[in-house]
């Protein structure tokens, strides 16, 4: 039987922490779904399709395995997508106790409902302080984003805009 995993987040936009977390998932698992879900307690500085669009370059640009598929997902609960596409795992990278209080009641609460594990991977100590909302203060303030996230994503954010 083949294993699938889901790697939720709000990728907005991906790190390189997240392009780890994605590579190892890929590495453990037969076919691994990188999912944009919107987070209601977060304000969006990319539209969705825009956070697909750039997992997808850097998955590419980093030849990562053949095996990742990268979409989003609004139509309601994330383990409704995992039982659509056969998935019974989730991947969630853990970097502090501040996530494993955030990750642990969703992780419980998504076995309830539909028997989907939870697999929590620590991250590349290289990685482990960036997130995606340091990188949004960092290039709103115009600051240099590129130690942080994947060549795509800087070019990106560093663009210039009209
Ligand atoms: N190194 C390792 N892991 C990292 C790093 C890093 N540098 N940065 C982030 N991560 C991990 C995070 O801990 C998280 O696991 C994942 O990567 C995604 O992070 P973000 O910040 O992009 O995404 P979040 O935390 O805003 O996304 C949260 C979700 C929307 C995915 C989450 O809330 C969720 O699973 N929602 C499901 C909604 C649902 O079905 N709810 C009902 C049941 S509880």
């Amino acid at each position: 039987m083949s294993r699938i995993a889901v790697v939720p987040g709000s990728f907005d936009p991906v790190t390189l922490g997240h392009l780890d977390v994605i590579e190892r998932a890929a590495k453990t698992f037969d076919e691994v779904h990188v999912v944009v879900v919107h987070n209601p307690g977060k304000t969006a500085l990319l539209p969705i399709a825009q956070r697909v669009s750039l997992i997808e370059q850097s998955v590419a640009d980093a030849r990562l395995a053949g095996n990742i598929r990268v979409t989003s997902w609004s139509m309601g609960l994330l383990v409704d997508y995992c039982t659509e596409i056969g998935a019974t795992v989730i991947v969630k990278g853990i970097r502090s106790q501040v996530d494993v209080a955030y990750e642990t009641p969703m992780a419980i609460v998504n076995r309830d409902l539909a028997a989907v594990e939870t697999i929590f991977m620590l991250p590349n100590p290289a990685h482990a302080y960036v997130s995606s909302s340091l990188v949004r203060q960092v290039a709103t303030l115009g600051g240099d984003v590129a130690p942080y996230v994947p060549r795509s994503v800087s070019d990106f954010l560093q663009a210039p805009r009209e």
